[in-house]
């Protein structure tokens, strides 16, 4: 017996579903039919929940169905092709490589990213995430993140037809491009915004609107003011309408309102446009902000998850094959919550990304610990993007309540990482910057390079040959955790050759108050070609980088990491599948307690021993897996 909303939902079906079926060839029909069979009563379910209420809400269900069937149909036949295998299988394949940049910085413009495709296959990448390219507007655009309009290029990357071009040539070679859907906000110039400044009824609701301060002043004291350099409030006055518009991130940049089922059927259309351009996955950008309750943070509402779940089943109805990735950056267990086959099959760890740098800060290894032993699991299909760096900045996201349990202040350690970080705390090999330093709180975040925070600036600085070596060291020691975790490894690009912090942004008058821009790194064809020749610190990097991940995919399926106690407190230990891991993260010789005695995979001999030097780390055969060759760079099939 089903209940009445499976009815409710049948129901609707049966009298939307005519309305659609003239637009579609019967086999076409066919298949989105057969879709729909299997998601469009979950779909049912979460827009009832959501808009049942709403005079409307027929409408807007006919209006979702009508987004999904034009995506279907806009959709090319090659991914079409794709759409009928299972989705994500390359999740699950240890050659799997994410890298991320910047398409202006990286290859100049649309057209000319299929000249990157030797740098992309010398890497092994299979996935490429491109920042923001899309029409943004005059002034300040946040790397991007406020888009004026999905369908237009900025002018300067080309245009849509010349990016769908290149990443039909990337996808052939192998390269699967990754864009981001900005669904928590757009640029104030974007036509939505527009038309709901000159008064179009239609998108009146898209946006957070008040005419006075009476809701901001009580919906503030429960918000986190996310980037506090502009003054700790989330609303901005738009004096030509005389009303204050809900803003959590820049002024320019509005929330949508997610309340209003037709601001869900416009991102879903836009998403679908993104799909069809053929990219392999979409970034969600913003996750945990997508829903407003007044009284509440108005951060990983339940209404966020089903929003979320929302525009999954529509891309399961037009575009199943490509992977949701969730950004959120908030509580470890709220970042989880993101990461499931209903909502995203993909999710950053930031938790371990920030660990391993309090790793190497602190020369204590028990937040990583925790990050790899209670904070790894994910439900089955899903997976962690394990980073070091991304175009963000770094910020301290453990749980308090994990700190306090190791008898840690919370916020004395994030103020003592922030000084280690910046390089303010004595002896500190860091160069990196405060970003969005609160006054008030003391709060702050890290920007700077991979290299910079690592140590090879200052050693550069000091002339140091032996620091040099170190700080190589160092940053080898700690892309062995992430890329042997047992997530897909994610590789901003510029970090495999040590890229230092670059300041010209600051001559840059839009870009000079946002140091993130020091880390964002430019595409340079000789410092790349220089460091392939495997010479100086850059060389050994990357020859170092280049091994582990050819390791990395010459092996059979990782999973969850166990962590072991290794009696010495900067060195991590973990087993996972075939492989042990052994990372001294600190810079004094690791004395180790029952190291196991077997092969060691990267340098192909036997190991037995109980001493690491500084940053040195052993990758180890787990008993019956000393036969994998470290030299096979096909993707596994085992
Ligand atoms: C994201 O990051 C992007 O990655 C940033 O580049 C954007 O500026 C921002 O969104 C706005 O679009 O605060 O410091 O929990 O923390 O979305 C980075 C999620 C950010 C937010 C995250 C945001």
């Amino acid at each position: 017996m089903s209940d009445w909303i499976s009815q409710a939902a049948s129901e609707a079906w049966q009298r939307l579903a005519p309305m659609q079926q003239t637009r579609f060839s019967a086999a076409e029909w066919a298949e989105f039919s057969a879709r729909a069979e299997t998601k469009w009563e979950q779909l049912f379910r979460l827009l009832h929940l959501l808009y049942g209420w709403r005079y409307d809400f027929a409408w807007s269900l006919n209006e979702i169905l009508d987004v999904a069937a034009t995506g279907y149909l806009e959709r090319r036949k090659p991914h079409r092709r794709v759409d009928r295998e299972p989705r994500g299988e390359f999740l699950k394949d240890q050659s799997t490589l994410w890298a991320m940049t910047y398409l202006d910085l990286y290859a100049g413009n649309a057209q000319k990213l299929p000249d990157r495709l030797d740098h992309l296959q010398s890497l092994g990448i299979t996935h490429l995430h491109l920042l923001p390219p899309y029409a943004v507007p005059e002034g300040a655009n946040d790397g991007g993140y406020a888009v004026s309009d999905y369908r237009r290029l900025r002018p300067d990357l080309g245009t849509t037809k010349q990016l769908r071009r290149s990443v039909d040539k990337l996808r052939i070679e192998g390269v699967g491009v990754v864009l981001d859907l900005v669904c928590n906000h757009t640029a104030a110039d974007h036509t939505w915004a527009r038309a709901a400044l000159d008064g179009d009824p239609q998108f009146a609701d898209f946006y957070y609107f008040f005419p006075d301060r009476t809701l901001p002043d009580q919906l503030s004291p429960h918000l986190r003011p996310i980037f506090p350099d502009r003054g700790g409030d989330a609303f901005t006055w738009l004096p030509e309408k005389k009303l204050w518009v809900w803003t959590t991130f820049h002024s320019y940049q509005w929330d949508l309102n997610y309340r209003n089922p037709r601001v869900l059927a416009a991102v879903a259309g836009e998403m679908l446009y993104l799909a069809n351009l053929g990219v392999a996955a979409i970034r969600m950008d913003a996750t945990p902000f997508l829903w407003k309750e007044p009284g509440t943070s108005c951060e990983n509402r339940p209404e966020a998850h089903f929003v979320l779940q929302i525009l999954r089943l529509i891309a399961d109805l037009a575009c199943p094959s490509v992977v949701f990735l969730s950004e959120a950056i908030v509580h470890p267990d709220d970042v989880a919550s993101y990461v499931n086959p209903a909502e995203c099959e993909l999710g950053y760890n930031p938790l371990l990304m920030t660990s391993v740098w309090d790793a190497l800060a602190t020369e204590d290894v028990r937040f990583l610990v925790t990050a790899l032993r209670e904070r790894f699991a994910l439900p089955s299909g899903c997976h962690w993007l394990t980073y070091l760096r991304s175009h963000d900045d770094i910020g301290w996201g453990f749980a308090d309540e994990d700190a306090l349990q190791m008898g840690v202040d919370p916020r004395l350690h994030r103020r003592y990482l922030n000084g280690f970080y910046s390089g303010a705390f004595p002896g500190s090999f860091a160069r990196g910057e405060l970003f969005q330093h609160h006054q008030q709180t003391g709060d702050a975040r890290i920007s700077g390079a991979l290299a910079s925070l690592a140590g090879l600036e200052s050693a550069f600085q000091d002339v140091d040959p032996a620091a040099t070596d170190l700080a190589v060291d160092r940053i080898l020691a700690a892309f062995a955790v992430t890329i042997f975790a047992g997530g897909i490894p994610l590789l901003m690009l510029g970090d495999e050759i040590g890229s230092l912090s670059n300041h010209s942004y600051r001559a840059d008058p839009l870009l000079a108050a946002d140091n993130r821009w020091s880390h964002r790194h430019r595409f340079s064809e000789e410092a790349f070609a220089q460091a392939a020749l495997g010479i100086g610190p850059e060389g050994r990097l990357l020859a170092g980088v280049q091994s582990l991940l050819v390791l990395r995919r010459s092996l059979p399926p990782l999973g969850q990491p166990r962590t072991f106690a290794t009696g010495h407190r900067a060195t991590i230990g973990f087993e996972n599948g075939p492989i042990t891991v052994l990372v001294n993260l600190g810079q004094s010789v690791a004395i180790l307690e029952n190291p196991p005695a077997t092969h060691d995979f990267l340098r192909n001999e036997d190991w037995q021993n109980n001493v690491l030097a500084p940053y040195e780390f052993r990758i180890l055969a787990n008993p019956g897996f000393g036969s994998v060759s470290n030299t096979d760079t096909s993707p596994e099939n085992g």
